[in-house]
C-alpha cells in the first residue's frame, strides 16, 4: 500500500526534523542519539525499497552524489553588507552619539549585542520553506554557489518548520567550525601526517570550498543566523532585530544563544566584558561583538553609508595572534623535571598584554613546526593560557637562523637530561637535587588549590630557594622572622603575615594535602578521589597498585606514579618533616565515600554562582564533588541545579530561562544529607 508507506515515510521525516531541531537549534535533545539513528535507518530502509518516494528535502539526502568541477556564481538580489569596526570605548561612544544625532533621540538606545563569530558569511534562500540555494558573501554582490556543501550541515534545515514563513526568505548567517571539532579535525590530520589548519576560520573556509560534498559532510561545520536578506510574500513577525532572531529560531534556524538585548552604551560595554571574560570557554571562536540598533524602524531611518549599515558596528577584541621574532631560546625546568623550551621574543602586544616569552612546548613540536631562532613567528595568547609560538611565518626564514637543539644537561643543576621513548617530554634526572625542581615543587605546594599559603608568591619562593633558606616544602615551616626580614624587599609586616599564613595552613584536608605533594598526574580531582577511597594519608602511602586501580579515574600510569612517589625516601622524609612541623591533616569524613552516598544531589550536574553565606564556592564545590555531583562552570539545558548565592547575575537569569532548579546554600546542605 504505497499511500500508507508514503505516510510512514513522511512521519519519519517529520520526526527526524523535529529531533534535529531539538538537538542543533535548541541544544536540548529529547531523545538519545541512538533513537535518532534508529529512526534514520528506518527511513533509509523505506527509501531503499521505494526510491520513487525520495525527495530532495529528505534528511537522508544531505550529501549529493557528484563532486562539482567548479562553483557556480550567484548574484545576491540584495547585497550582503559589511560592518564598520571600532577598537575602543571612545569610538563606540562616538558611534552611539551618531545614532542619537541622526535619530534626534534623547533616550538610551536599545541594541541587540551579538558575539561576532569568526567564520564565513553566507546567504541561505528559502522559497516556500524549502532551501533553494546557499551562497557565500563573495564581494557582497556576487558569491559562490555552495548549496551542495551547505546542505551537508545538519544544523541547516532543508525545510523550514511550521507554516508561518514568507514565500521567499533569505537568511544571512555565519558558517563556522566549533573549537572542539577543529581540535579533533587537526588531531586526525596529525595522525595521518597531513597538513593542519591554522585556525577554525581557515578550517571552515577550507571545508566549505570543497568541490566534493562528501568531504564537507565529514567536517564539523555549524551556522548561526543573524539577519535576513530578501523577504517577499509575507513577513517575519516582530519589529526588532531581537524578535527577528527569535522568529528565525522558531522557523528552525540556529541562532547564537549568547545574544542579548542591552540598553545604552554602558550595557554594551558590560556585555563586551562578560563575553571577553568567557571567550575561552565559548564553544566557538569570536573576534568581537556586533551591536545592532534593535528597532527596525530606527534601522530604516539610519540607512547605509557605502556598503555598511549606520545602525550596526563591530567592536573588535584585541587580536589573540600577532607576529614577532625569536631572539633566543631558553630551557625551563618544571616541577617534575620536564624541560620546556621557551622562546624569548621581541616584545609584542597580543591578547591584551605585552608578551616577551612564549612556550615552544617540546622538541617534537619544534620539529613539527620547524621553528628556529631568528624566525618570524605567530604568537598566540588566548585568555589565561600561556602564550605559545603557533607557527613560523612562511617565507620569513633567514640564512642566519639557528636550529634549536635539546640540551644534554640540566641548565640549573647540570644533571643528565633524558627522554623516554614514546614521550614527548625531556626531563632533568636531578630530582630534588635540582634547585629548579625544588622551587617548582614548593610553588605547587603553596599554591591556592594546594596548601593555599597567602603571601608566598613565586618570586619569593625562588628567592628563598636561591638563598638556600628552604630546600623542601617542610622547610617553609622553619622560617623565622629574622631569616625572612633578611630578604630583599621584605618588610617586618609582610614577614609576620607570611608566618601567620603558614601557621594557618597547617590543617589541610587530605585531598588538598595529597594534591600539594605534587605527585605526577595527580590533580585536584584525582587527589579527591584518593582521599575518598583511602580516608587517610598512611593508607594512600601503603596502597598497592591493585588497590589504586580500583579508584575512580585512576589508570595504570597514574597508579604507578603514586606508588613510585611513596617509594622515594626523600619524599617520605619531607612528609615526616611536615608532620613534625605541625601539619595535621583534618579527619576525612567517612560519609564522603562517593559510592556509599545516596544523596539527592549525587550524580547531578550543578553550577555554583554568587556569594554563598559563610562558605567559599571552593568549599561548596568540594562538598558536592565528595557526594558524586558534577560541578560545572556554565548553565545549560543539561544543568540539574544552580546553587545561587548573593549577587548572582547572568547564570541565575539563564537558569530561570531554561527552567533549571535554583537552590540556595541552606537547601543544598539539606539535600546533601537526604
Ligand atoms: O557574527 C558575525 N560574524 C556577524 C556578522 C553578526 N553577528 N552580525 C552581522 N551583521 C551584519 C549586518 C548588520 C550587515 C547584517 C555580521 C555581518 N553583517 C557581516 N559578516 C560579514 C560581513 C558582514
Amino acid at each position: 500500500m504505497p499511500s500508507s508507506i508514503k505516510k510512514e515515510i513522511e512521519g519519519l521525516r517529520k520526526n527526524l526534523r523535529y529531533h534535529a531541531y531539538q538537538y542543533y537549534v535548541l541544544d536540548d535533545p529529547d531523545v538519545p542519539d541512538a533513537e535518532y539513528d534508529r529512526l534514520y535507518k528506518q527511513l533509509l530502509a523505506f527509501e531503499e525499497t521505494h526510491p520513487e518516494l525520495i525527495t530532495p528535502d529528505s534528511p537522508t539526502q544531505r550529501v549529493g552524489s557528484k563532486p562539482l568541477s567548479a562553483f557556480g556564481q550567484i548574484q545576491h538580489q540584495l547585497p550582503m553588507l559589511s560592518l564598520d569596526n571600532v577598537f575602543n570605548e571612545e569610538a563606540l561612544y562616538a558611534f552611539d552619539q551618531r545614532v542619537h544625532d541622526r535619530l534626534l533621540h534623547d533616550e538610551a538606545i536599545e541594541y541587540t549585542a551579538e558575539p561576532k563569530l569568526d567564520g564565513l558569511a553566507i546567504s541561505l534562500r528559502y522559497e516556500k520553506g524549502v532551501l533553494i540555494y546557499a551562497a557565500t558573501r563573495g564581494d557582497g554582490t556576487t558569491g559562490e554557489d555552495v548549496t551542495q556543501n551547505i546542505r551537508t550541515l545538519k544544523s541547516v534545515p532543508l525545510m523550514l518548520l511550521g507554516k508561518d514563513f514568507p514565500d521567499v526568505l533569505e537568511v544571512r548567517g555565519e558558517v563556522f567550525m566549533p573549537k572542539a571539532g577543529f581540535a579533533e579535525l587537526n588531531r586526525q590530520a596529525r595522525l595521518k601526517e597531513e597538513k593542519e589548519f591554522a585556525n577554525p576560520r581557515n578550517a571552515a573556509a577550507g571545508s566549505l570550498r570543497q568541490l566534493d560534498p562528501k568531504i564537507t559532510a565529514k567536517r564539523p561545520l555549524s551556522i548561526y543566523c543573524y539577519s535576513t536578506g530578501v523577504v517577499e510574500g509575507g513577513e517575519l513577525a516582530g519589529s526588532t532585530q531581537y524578535e527577528m532572531l527569535q522568529q528565525l529560531q522558531v522557523l528552525g534556524l540556529p541562532v547564537c544563544r549568547d545574544i542579548r538585548r542591552v540598553r545604552g552604551v554602558k550595557a554594551c560595554l558590560s556585555y563586551y566584558q562578560d563575553i571577553l571574560n568567557r571567550r575561552d570557554k565559548l564553544a566557538y571562536d569570536i573576534d568581537g561583538i556586533v551591536y545592532k540598533v534593535d528597532a527596525v524602524a530606527f534601522q530604516r531611518r539610519l540607512g547605509f553609508v557605502a556598503r555598511a549599515p549606520r545602525w550596526a558596528i563591530a567592536h573588535k577584541f584585541p587580536a589573540q595572534e600577532e607576529i614577532s621574532h625569536i631572539l633566543d631560546v631558553d630551557f625551563q625546568v618544571g616541577r617534575t623535571g620536564a624541560i620546556t623550551p621557551v622562546a624569548r621574543l621581541a616584545p609584542v602586544f597580543v591578547g591584551g598584554v605585552t608578551v616577551s616569552n612564549a612556550t615552544l612546548h617540546n622538541m617534537d613540536e619544534i620539529r613539527r613546526k620547524d621553528v628556529r631562532v631568528g624566525d618570524q613567528v605567530i604568537v598566540r595568547r588566548a585568555g589565561d593560557v600561556i602564550p605559545e609560538v603557533v607557527r613560523v611565518v612562511p617565507g620569513s626564514r633567514k640564512a642566519s637562523s639557528v636550529k634549536i637543539e635539546m640540551l644534554s644537561h640540566c641548565p640549573v643543576c647540570d644533571s643528565v637530561i633524558e627522554q623516554i621513548d614514546g614521550e614527548a617530554t625531556a626531563r632533568c634526572t636531578g630530582g630534588l637535587y635540582c634547585s629548579a625542581q625544588r622551587a617548582e615543587a614548593i610553588k605547587h605546594f603553596a599554591s591556592r588549590k594546594a596548601m593555599d599559603i597567602d603571601g608566598l608568591g613565586n618570586k619569593l619562593i625562588e628567592q628563598l630557594v636561591a638563598q638556600a633558606l628552604i630546600n623542601t616544602s617542610a622547610d617553609l615551616y622553619r622560617l623565622t622572622l629574622t631569616s625572612l626580614v633578611s630578604l630583599e624587599r621584605m618588610g617586618e609586616k609582610s614577614a609576620e603575615n607570611l608566618l601567620l599564613a603558614l601557621e594557618q595552613s597547617k590543617q589541610p584536608t587530605l585531598a588538598k594535602f595529597l594534591y600539594a605533594l605534587g605527585i605526577r598526574e595527580v590533580g585536584e580531582t584525582t587527589a579527591m578521589n584518593l582521599a575518598n577511597a583511602f580516608m587517610s594519608l598512611s593508607t594512600v602511602q601503603n596502597a598497592e597498585i591493585d588497590a589504586l586501580l580500583e579508584v575512580q579515574d585512576i589508570g595504570p600510569v597514574v597508579a604507578q606514579h603514586i606508588v613510585h612517589f611513596f617509594q622515594q625516601q626523600p619524599n617520605l622524609d619531607v612528609i615526616d618533616q611536615l608532620q613534625s612541623a605541625g601539619i595535621k591533616i583534618k579527619d576525612h569524613q567517612r560519609t564522603q565515600l562517593t559510592s556509599d552516598i545516596n544523596s539527592e544531589l549525587s550524580g547531578k550536574i550543578i553550577v555554583i554562582t554568587g556569594t554563598l553565606p559563610g562558605m567559599s564556592r571552593g568549599e561548596a564545590k568540594e562538598k558536592l564533588i565528595a557526594i558524586g555531583a558534577k560541578v560545572t562552570g556554565s548553565v545549560s539545558a543539561k544543568t540539574d541545579y544552580l546553587l545561587a548565592g548573593d549577587n548572582a547575575g547572568s547564570k541565575l537569569s539563564k537558569a530561570k530561562k531554561l527552567g533549571v532548579k535554583v537552590i540556595n546554600l541552606e537547601s543544598m546542605l539539606a539535600l546533601l544529607c537526604e
